[in-house]
């Protein structure tokens, strides 16, 4: 049994830090996996991480008994503009008791579905936008499926239009909000003494922070002087009471879980369907199976609520991307007491700080064979998913912590891409592109551009 675990070659003093690379830190993560094995430490900042990129070691620490989420590093600077709301909040915080009782129901797969006709005036204007734009003009859906998500969001918890489609280029909430993740991960990895020379990036972080609260300011303050009978998730955030304390959620409390829902709920999904848009470009087969299954099941008619249940391929790609592309790539956890791994081989000290490598454990070759680099949906289908083995495929979290917004993404993606499929076919603008990463606290493809063809007599 071992406590020390294989570690690269180390720096005095900043120990890791510079074995990361600072652009793609995902991109070390996964080199160093396949260098050192199924689990490694690194030193940094004095602290020690240990990562783990194994199916086997994933499941042994997806344990509630056992093992709680940390709140470390670039999630911890996230605090900065939303306290304690579910996302950041750390278990011995009571605001997060309460929060996850009263919202839990809010997105429960009934509550998503009463969603839907939202969902559908959010990515019809997508599809309207395409139209206009034609198969000449070069997207860039990294930004078009972000404007549509956080439109989603905002409209379908908050019956509040950002009208994100009506701004030329990316929403100032967006530009904020991307800036405001990208220099809490900075902060992370840069050493501590250095943070108050940082003049120019912190006026800035601290301009994008006020951004940010004055958007959910507006949000609530247009509710309260507008009420309405619509029983969306600001109502019950305005109204609940946790049954298990009789407490409601305090003003803060619920702005801090607007913005909270605002951050979680569009950079995961949007890079999520910029992948599968990668994915059925570099696979034609994949494209012209599902295709096929929206033509097949759907046709020209629109869309209706239960049509999700009836496309077992789309649910395979979905699958699969997030497989490949978990779009929040790493998750932290900690043992609350010395606690033993592996079948016995590695010990985790007591609140060891453990690094989940979901991004590596998803390409796991032990669970997803010799070609667990490549896309093939089929490996979801007829049964396959639900026979892997526990927590192979993990990219929604665990347990308690896991993620909330989990049914409201899925119905949100179906309806998007079955929408594009009736409407659109696709081309990459650069037919060569291979896929390179773009990573804040998630990731997405950098420097991806498709064009969407308007299929014939189908508008
Ligand atoms: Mn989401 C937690 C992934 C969509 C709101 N989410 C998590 C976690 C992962 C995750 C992983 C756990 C993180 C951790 O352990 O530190 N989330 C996703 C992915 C998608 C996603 C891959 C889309 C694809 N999430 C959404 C949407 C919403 C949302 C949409 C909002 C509607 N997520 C949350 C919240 C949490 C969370 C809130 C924190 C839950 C908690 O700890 O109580």
């Amino acid at each position: 049994m071992s406590r020390e675990f294989p570690s690269p070659p180390a720096r005095p003093l900043i120990g890791h830090i510079g074995t990361i690379e600072s652009e793609v830190p995902l991109n070390s993560f996964y080199n160093l996996s396949k260098q050192c094995g199924e689990i490694y430490q690194l030193q940094m900042i004095g602290q020690k991480t240990i990562v783990i990129s194994s199916q086997e070691l994933l499941h042994d620490v997806s344990d509630d008994k056992h093992f709680r989420k940390t709140v470390g590093g670039g999630l911890k600077e996230v605090r900065n503009a939303v306290k304690d709301g579910l996302f950041t909040a750390n278990l011995e915080e009571p605001n997060w008791h309460v929060a996850h009782r009263i919202l839990m129901p809010a997105f429960s797969t009934m509550s998503v579905r009463s969603m839907f006709d939202d969902m559908v005036d959010v990515v019809s204007q997508l599809v309207l936008k395409w139209e206009r734009f034609g198969s000449r003009y070069k997207i860039d859906p990294a930004q078009d499926f972000t404007a549509l998500t956080l439109e989603a969001i905002s409209l379908c918890a908050m019956s509040y239009r950002m009208n994100t489609f009506y701004i030329e280029g990316t929403h100032p909430f967006a530009v904020s909000m991307a800036d405001f993740l990208k220099e809490s991960g900075d902060r992370a990895r840069r050493l501590p003494f250095t943070g108050p020379f940082m003049r120019t990036a912190n006026a800035k972080y601290e301009a994008d922070k006020e951004v940010l609260a004055k958007y959910v300011n507006d949000i609530l303050e247009d509710r309260k002087a507008n009420p309405t009978d619509k029983k969306d998730v600001l109502h019950l955030m305005m109204s609940g009471v946790d049954k298990e304390t009789g407490q409601t959620l305090s003003e803060d409390t619920i702005k801090y879980n607007l913005l909270t829902f605002l951050i979680a709920g569009h950079e995961t999904t949007s890079g999520m369907l910029t992948f599968i848009m990668y994915y059925l470009l570099k696979n034609p087969e994949a494209m012209r199976k599902l295709r096929e299954e929206v033509d097949v099941v759907i046709g020209d008619r629109p869309m209706t609520v239960d049509d999700v249940h009836k496309l077992p391929y789309l649910i395979a790609v979905m699958r699969e991307a997030l497989r490949l592309a978990p779009t929040a790539p790493l998750r932290s956890t900690s043992p609350y007491e010395e606690t033993v791994i592996g079948n016995g081989k590695y010990v985790l000290e007591k609140d060891a700080r453990v690094l989940c490598g979901i991004y590596m454990i998803q390409r796991d070759p032990k669970v997803w064979g010799e070609d667990a680099e490549e896309f093939r949906p089929e490996r979801m289908l007829d049964g396959k998913f639900e026979a892997l083995p526990p927590d192979a495929w993990q990219p929604f979290g665990f347990g308690m912590r896991g993620c909330i917004g989990r049914a409201f993404a899925w119905q949100e993606a179906q309806v998007t891409l079955v929408y594009l499929m009736q409407r659109f076919t696709f081309a990459m603008d650069d037919p060569s592109y291979t896929l390179h990463l773009k990573q804040t606290l998630t990731i997405k493809p950098h420097e991806f551009y498709i064009h969407a063809i308007p299929r014939k007599g189908k508008s």
